[in-house]
């Protein structure tokens, strides 16, 4: 079962009742929530827990913890002092940094956390991304405790980017993957550094053959706009409705939209649904890379509605 428990301060409780004043006067959902109104959320599972820590105006980064040993990894802490914060308050001992890709956003804290923290492994799969001391390319593996972590290799929103898959051996429960920027809930990366056929790799052939009921875990909280967008791809999908009116409920209480499963993904995310008839008639394609390529170019000047 998944077990979120909400985590705020009581200056953010305030903050908070203000958004949802707002919300309340005007029957609209904030467009967007303050910095400091994003709360910090704990996926517990027996064998791992993720907390989810905003940073910025809207990443995540994550406290990946191995039950079993207390040994802890963070993914793109660019933000070093709530992440000090965060393994203080979970009593744990990090040694790792798990670093999707280079972009400041997500890579921009590595140098000052390492200083902090100095002894730090950090992983990724580009040599731009600082502080680097272990490169990692497709299928690498690495343990956090117990836990193991698979490099996948999805070059496109950048050339070295990776997402990490974490599995627990002899576990029931689901695995956990962090996807950076290559998969948002009901989106995808732009294409920065890459090709549709990339990110279709990335997409359909990496991502998409993990167990259906992995946890999705992605850089950005875009969930909403993504949706609006899957919407306007494709009008006629319920599922797209479903959660783009509970991710607006979510959102407006200042909760995140992470994580989603990969097989919830298949459903309302239009990037994921390529090879679906009614996304490639929207692209005017017949062809899944094509469709890829025509609704990312879309997405790049797509104005998404206030409703
Ligand atoms: N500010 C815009 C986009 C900012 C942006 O370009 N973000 C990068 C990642 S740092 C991206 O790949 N976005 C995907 C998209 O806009 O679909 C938003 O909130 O949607
Ligand atoms: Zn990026
Ligand atoms: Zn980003």
């Amino acid at each position: 079962m998944l077990l979120r428990s909400l985590v705020t301060g009581a200056c953010t409780l305030g903050v908070l009742g203000a958004a949802a004043a707002l919300k309340l006067a005007t029957g609209q959902v904030p467009s967007a929530l303050l910095h400091s109104d994003r709360k910090s959320v704990t996926v517990a599972q027996k064998d791992m827990k993720v907390e989810l820590l905003p940073a910025l105006t809207d990443n995540y980064m994550y406290l990946l913890i191995d039950e079993d040993t207390r040994e802890a990894a963070i993914v793109d802490p660019v933000e070093p002092i709530k992440v000090l914060d965060a393994i203080k308050k979970h009593r744990v001992r990090l040694t790792t940094v798990l670093t999707t890709h280079h972009h400041w956003d997500h890579a921009g804290g590595n140098e000052k956390l390492v200083r902090l923290l100095p002894g730090l492994k950090v992983y990724g799969g580009d040599d731009r991304v600082g502080a680097l001391t272990q490169k990692v390319s497709h299928s690498s593996t690495l343990k956090v405790g117990s836990l193991n972590v698979k490099c996948l290799f999805t070059p496109c929103h950048t050339t070295g980017h990776i997402c990490y898959f974490v599995t627990k051996d002899n576990s029931s429960e689901p695995p956990a993957v962090f996807t950076g920027d290559t998969l948002f809930i009901g989106g995808c990366g732009k294409f920065f550094e890459g090709t549709p056929d990339e990110m279709y790799r990335a997409l359909i052939e990496v991502l998409g053959r993990l167990p259906p009921e992995t946890r999705v875990y992605c850089g950005h909280e875009y969930t909403i706009n993504n949706l609006k967008f899957a919407r306007h791809v494709e009008p006629k999908n319920e599922a797209v409705r479903r959660k783009l009116s509970w991710a607006k409920e979510t959102y407006s209480n200042g909760e995140p939209t992470i994580p989603s499963t990969m097989a919830e993904e298949f459903t309302y995310n239009p990037f994921m649904r390529v090879r679906e008839k009614s996304v490639q008639d929207h692209a005017g394609k017949t062809d899944p890379i094509a469709t890829m390529g025509s609704i990312r170019k879309e997405k790049d000047s797509f104005r998404v509605p206030k409703e």
